[in-house]
């Protein structure tokens, strides 16, 4: 299969594109490098030392003879080279990764609102324009998020995208439909992946465009069977208060002794998946796609669900480093139940890592061995969602 990775130097991106190319797969990465240069917008970087990316495509030829083209197009801004590329390249499928996914990013600023909303519906818009103009039958497999059902389920699973509603028409009796999961974004981040799926339904409509949305988990951990084999192949690792999530942050903070920072009560339960997961889940999206005509596949890409005080209690007993309750900067519920189906990937074959087998390995490997690079500075998050109405704004 010809595959363009969109986002292919991202922290999911860069595994998935060595992954499918170890699978045989032909890939080509399109990244602006937005994600480097945002770290020096921040000032600072990832745990990990990330090659350049010409130099970790070369050390992929180097290790495995396999070549990955790469472009470093903005894909929302430079639409006649992305038409362009697709027209060369012919891919039978693209993986979309392309987009600000920093929920306290996003709500830093005015600027960073307007920015992450830009590049993330453009970067989705101009990809389904681009592919429509091309006259490719392309596979679309884009990367969402758990967040757009919001994290509150009134007692039931979070179903696989859309729901059976039952309504009471009258005279014409009841009647059934199926309707999209209603969408309760918490940023303007989680917001922008809500219109995206406005954006495929529309296009799998009118177009007969082929989609799969991924709606992905919190992702933890950072190697994958790819990116260790070579140092220049590592993946990156972010712990700062804007790009880290939270386990990996838990697992960097108990790595250097930093007590490990729960927002409120750490009652909000989320949905978690390994990188390693990721990949496959990918790679098993991409081997099984809807039929043209078909709605948008979607299919939750998370394997388990956890509450934040329980994973830092989890980590605090393994280390003996304590627990640090913050006042919590986001606008979130302080406690929810989240009860999600993935059956779809478990039909298909995935047999997960748990949070259990992976944790001190990675403390140990990564944490602790990149430890040096970790400015304590940038630890805590000063993304507060509130700031402009607050009265006790920071
Ligand atoms: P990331 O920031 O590490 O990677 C995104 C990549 O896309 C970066 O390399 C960046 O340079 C590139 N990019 C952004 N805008 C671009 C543009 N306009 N043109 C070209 N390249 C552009 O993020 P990630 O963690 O790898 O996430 C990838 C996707 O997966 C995101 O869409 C995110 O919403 C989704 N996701 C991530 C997680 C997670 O926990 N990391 C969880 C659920 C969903
Ligand atoms: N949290 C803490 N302490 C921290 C950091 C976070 O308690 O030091 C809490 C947050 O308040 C939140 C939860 O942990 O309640 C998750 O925060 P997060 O930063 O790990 O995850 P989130 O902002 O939801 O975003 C991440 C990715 C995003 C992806 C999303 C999947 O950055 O790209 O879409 O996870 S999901 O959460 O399922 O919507």
């Amino acid at each position: 299969m010809k595959v363009m990775i969109l986002g292919g130097d991202g922290f999911c991106g860069w595994p998935t594109a060595l992954h499918l190319s170890a699978q045989g797969h032909e890939v080509m990465i399109v990244d602006n490098l937005v994600r480097r240069k945002t770290d020096v917008e921040l000032e600072t970087q990832s745990l990990t030392p990330i090659a350049p990316l010409s130099d970790r495509v070369s050390a992929w030829h180097r290790v495995t003879g396999a070549s990955i083209e790469t472009s470093t197009i903005d894909v929302s801004q430079d639409y006649a080279e992305l038409l362009g590329l697709l027209r060369r390249f012919e891919p039978d499928s693209v993986v979309h990764f392309a987009e600000q996914r920093a929920a306290p990013y996003s709500m830093k600023s005015s600027w960073h609102k307007r920015y992450t909303v830009d590049n993330n519906l453009n970067a989705t818009h101009n990809l389904l324009a681009a592919i429509v103009e091309s006259g490719l039958d392309v596979h679309i497999v884009h990367l969402g998020t758990m967040g757009v059902y919001g994290y509150g389920t009134a007692g039931m699973s979070i179903p696989e995208g859309y729901l059976t509603v039952k309504v009471d028409a009258g005279a014409a009796g009841e009647v059934s439909q199926e309707i999209l999961y209603p969408a309760n974004p918490g940023s303007i981040y989680h917001m922008t992946k809500t219109q995206d799926a406005l954006f495929f339904a529309y296009y799998a409509k009118n177009d007969h465009l082929r989609v799969t949305d991924l709606h992905q988990g919190i992702v933890w951990g950072t190697q994958t069977e790819e990116t260790k084999r070579d140092e220049a192949l590592i993946n990156r690792f972010d712990y700062d208060g804007d790009y880290g999530t939270v386990l990996n942050r838990f697992l960097m903070q108990a790595a250097i002794g930093y007590p490990l920072t729960v927002h409120g009560t750490g009652g909000q339960t989320r949905a978690f998946i390994h990188i390693s997961d990721t990949v496959r889940c990918v790679e098993l999206a991409l081997l099984n796609p809807p039929a043209r005509g078909d709605r948008v596949k979607i299919l939750n890409q998370m394997t388990e669900t956890a509450r934040v005080r329980d994973l830092a209690k989890m980590i605090s007993d393994k280390t003996g480093v304590p627990i640090d309750r913050v006042r919590n900067p986001r606008n979130e519920a302080d406690e929810n139940e989240l009860r999600v189906e993935n059956k779809q990937f478990l039909d298909m074959g995935l047999n997960p890592i748990t949070l259990d087998e992976g944790l001190m390995e990675e403390v140990t490997q990564i944490a602790r061995k990149y430890a040096g690079r970790c400015d304590k500075r940038r630890i805590p998050c000063g993304s507060y969602w509130n700031a402009g109405t607050r009265a006790d704004r920071p």
